[in-house]
């Protein structure tokens, strides 16, 4: 079977593509839009609650973005991305694995409230600066955490930084991240890698975020 990633430009299936390019593994890439429902027969099998990502390899599918950095690291440990049992950052790592999923819930319901719900009576005002404050701050655990290294882990760069670190470039079209200089050279520094530069969405892909940044609505 071919391994192949279903994937949604700027979504959080960008977590696993670039674990995919940073562990140098072959794959096929397979693009869904969001203009029309995943939760589709065609796609159904694949992921039941048709999200992406999905992954296909070695004749399974696995979905949850956490569970295939899991996943991906256990079947190719020669790619060092992990941090095993019996390594000292172990939990660390399985802490921030999971934490990206933290930051993930305040970024989605926001991603909800800006653009999906399109007509502004949709939205509530409230669930938006709530969300915004508490977005902010989780992004304040990070900045804590990145004092004084480059990445989450103080041996260096490893597979949670995809996760969190699509979480954080996320989160940073609802909150301003020079408030968290950590952090936002933390961006910076994810950005300038090859396997990151290769998830930026090619010239007339359909977006997640058409703009730079998404202001509250009453500033
Ligand atoms: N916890 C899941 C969340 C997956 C998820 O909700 N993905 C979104 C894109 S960010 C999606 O597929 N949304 C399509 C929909 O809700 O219809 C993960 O980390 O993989």
């Amino acid at each position: 079977m071919t391994r192949r990633l279903h994937h949604g430009w700027q979504s959080r299936s960008t977590r696993s593509l670039a674990l995919l390019y940073e562990m140098g593994l072959e794959f096929e890439l397979v693009i869904h839009s969001f203009r029309r429902s995943l939760y589709n027969d065609s796609y159904r099998h694949l992921s039941p609650a048709g999200r992406v990502p999905a992954l296909e390899d070695r004749g399974r599918v696995i979905v949850e973005t956490g569970a295939i950095t899991e996943y991906l690291v256990v079947t190719y440990p020669e790619c060092g991305l992990g941090r095993g049992l019996d390594h000292p950052e172990h939990w660390d790592w399985v802490q921030w694995l999971h934490f990206a999923e933290t930051i993930g819930q305040h970024l989605a319901t926001l991603v909800q409230h800006h653009i999906v719900m399109r007509e502004p009576h949709m939205r509530s005002a409230t669930v938006m600066r709530y969300e915004t404050m508490r977005l902010a701050r989780v992004l304040g655990v990070v900045e804590e955490a990145l004092e004084g290294q480059e990445y989450l882990l103080a041996s260096g760069f490893s597979a949670v930084d995809t996760n969190v670190g699509y979480s954080v470039f996320g989160a940073g079209h609802f909150v301003r991240l020079e408030q968290f200089p950590n952090v936002r050279a933390y961006v910076d520094r994810l950005m300038a890698r090859p396997a990151f530069q290769k998830t930026v969405p090619p010239a007339g892909a359909e977006l997640l975020f058409e703009r730079d940044f998404y202001e509250l609505p009453d500033g």
